[in-house]
């Protein structure tokens, strides 16, 4: 009895060692080449194709960019960099985008450019501060 036990926590902490191994949580580089069938998230902005790359960066409560130009129709990948250890957000309404960031991560959010026009893009937990410019043509 005793030993079966012990048997059955082995296998679950075996399980629950791959669940957390599949959940990739850093920068571990063990040369794992064959196993890899989903789409790895590359922390490097290498991915080809036709989305368009922009960064946006909250410090001290406030964005370090305060308008972007984007083209309508055109897809884009915002990265968003959380230097403050408190939550931010980035909200694009008319880019149906609203994306939590946490306490100094990072998070990635795509949207296409709507109608030309003028938009605001902001933080929703600091909107009176944390605020911006879309303009898209
Ligand atoms: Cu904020």
């Amino acid at each position: 009895m005793r030993r079966r036990g012990g048997l059955v926590i082995g296998v679950l902490v075996g399980v629950l060692a791959l669940a957390v191994a599949g959940c990739g949580g850093g920068n571990d580089d063990n040369g794992a080449s064959a196993a890899a069938t989903t789409a790895a998230p590359a922390t490097t902005a290498a991915g080809g194709g036709g989305d368009n790359e922009l960064q946006l960066t909250a410090q001290g409560t406030a964005w370090d960019t305060t308008s972007f130009d984007l083209k309508s129709g055109s897809s884009y990948t915002l990265e968003v960099t959380n230097q403050d250890s408190i939550e931010h957000n980035f909200t694009f309404a008319a880019g149906k985008a609203n994306q939590d960031v946490e306490g100094n991560e990072d998070a990635k959010v795509t949207f296409a450019g709507p109608a030309a026009g003028t938009y605001r893009f902001f933080c929703k937990y600091h909107p009176a501060v944390m605020k911006g410019t879309i303009t898209v043509t």
